[in-house]
């Protein structure tokens, strides 16, 4: 729930505005939403503006803004946030409006907009509006286009949203430190005519990374490659919600990478086609068919599907490093090695010591002390046990039947008789147990063109 804070309202607002904004200019400034709680907020129907199909953000919520004499204006705060990266931690970043990454700004092809920028963190910053065609002035580069906007003042951003598409927004401004602490959002321009690009659900989310020693709340800002955190929008697996979509609904996907290293995002049991990236949309003759895209550091992607089958499909990073939690990367390898009796040793002189396990590292399981605010390598229990996942890992749940809007988890997947995985204990299977179909063919007249056309270049 979007919880209004007024921006002369609050204590510490007051002792703020008093001191950098005059009453008169105060009197102008739009109202700064901001939000409470790190769940995935239903879309935000426009009130006012021109019609548009509101994207879902991951984790995260979009930007009310207020009309003014036809231009639409929104106000970003920037402001250290305490983040909740999934249940059992928390950590104290700098993000935008009450949480991190900052509010997602949607609004229309052709749609003024201002852009109110406050800055309550300790230094200087600036905000570059990432893939937007704009006057230089406004394109937000510290030194080259603007000075910074020193703390506790305001600063205003204006201009036409002339291309529609995928965009973020982050600081140009002591680049390294602010976006080590999270500092980012996403921005949607919808096309004028809502009937183009037209899809049934429209999930977006930021990848980024953090380094945050074990017990500790604050990233360690100077790190370049050795992140111990791979999160979607300042979220790790299993504090990650599932992207829910209804059974034949045509689904996109857009992601944007603003972390130090590419990351190879794939999708369980559907594939699907590149269809935009920063840069535009991909025009149908040059797509092409995948089930794992990279995205560069610095690129956005927005993939497109048909939910073709029922089911709890993993959604996540294919570098295996990066479907996991905190951990020391100079654990040394013991698959194969006896370790009989030398934990029982070990732990004589240290107790507690673990060892990584001589079948393999599988430690979802196991019950390890850790230190306080601090999440399990890996974890995650589903209906069969451990998930042993961390990181950038999530699902997209299908299910039949869903209302337009019920983006809700709806649990666990409820696998039809005889169509999981089994144990073979001997003998001849038994002839009636051919693995169901789970997913049944949906009388939808387009997902049933996709599924004739995929058997058509089969034969
Ligand atoms: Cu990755």
């Amino acid at each position: 729930m979007v919880s209004r804070r007024d921006f002369f309202m609050g204590a510490s607002a007051v002792a703020l505005g008093a001191g950098v904004v005059s009453r008169a200019g105060a009197a102008s400034l739009p109202e700064a939403a901001t939000m409470d709680k790190a769940a995935t907020q239903p879309p935000l129907t426009p009130p006012n503006g021109r019609p548009y199909n509101p994207v879902v953000t991951l984790n995260g919520w979009t930007l009310p803004w207020r009309m003014k004499d036809g231009v639409k204006e929104f106000h970003l705060v920037a402001e250290p946030v305490v983040r909740e990266i999934a249940p059992g931690m928390k950590a104290h970043l700098w993000g935008y409006n009450g949480q991190s990454p900052g509010p997602t700004i949607e609004v229309v092809e052709g749609d003024r907009v201002r852009l109110f920028v406050t800055n309550k963190l300790p230094e200087h910053t600036s905000i570059h509006w990432h893939g937007q065609r704009l006057p230089n002035g406004m394109d937000g580069v510290t030194g080259l286009t603007q000075p910074g906007i020193q703390p506790g003042k305001t600063f205003v951003y204006e201009f036409i949203a002339k291309r529609p598409g995928t965009f973020m927004y982050h600081p140009h401004a002591d680049e390294m430190v602010q976006m080590a602490m999270g500092m980012m959002g996403f921005w949607i321009t919808h096309p004028k005519d809502p009937s183009l690009y037209k899809v049934d659900r429209d999930f977006v989310f930021l990848l980024n990374a953090y380094d945050i020693d074990p017990g500790s709340y604050t990233p360690k800002v100077n790190t370049m490659l050795d992140f111990n955190l791979w999160t979607f929008n300042s979220r790790a697996f299993p504090g990650i919600d599932p992207m829910v979509c209804r059974q034949g609904d045509h689904v996109r996907i857009r992601f944007g990478n603003l972390t130090m290293t590419n990351h190879p995002i794939h999708l369980h049991g559907h594939e699907f086609e590149v269809t935009g990236t920063d840069g535009g949309w991909v025009p149908k003759s040059a797509r092409w068919p995948e089930v794992t895209t990279d995205v560069a550091v610095g690129q956005m992607r927005a993939i497109e599907f048909d939910a073709t089958d029922e089911g709890d499909w993993a959604f996540h990073c294919h570098k295996s490093h990066h479907t996991m939690n905190a951990m020391g990367h100079d654990v040394p390898t013991m698959i194969g090695v006896d370790q009989h009796g030398v934990l029982d040793k070990i732990n004589k002189l240290v107790p507690d010591y673990m060892i990584m396990g001589e079948k393999g590292g599988s430690m979802g399981d196991m019950e390890m002390p850790l230190p306080d605010n601090t999440l399990p390598m890996m974890t995650g229990q589903g209906p069969f046990g451990g998930i042993e996942m961390g990181g950038m890992f999530t699902t997209v749940k299908v299910r039949k039947g869903l209302a337009r809007n019920n983006y809700k988890d709806p649990g666990w997947y409820k696998h039809p008789k005889a169509s999981v995985a089994y144990e073979w204990t001997g003998g001849s299977l038994p002839t009636t147990r051919a693995p169901a179909q789970a997913s049944t063919p949906v009388p939808d007249e387009k997902v049933l063109k996709v599924r004739k056309g995929g058997q058509h270049h089969e034969h």
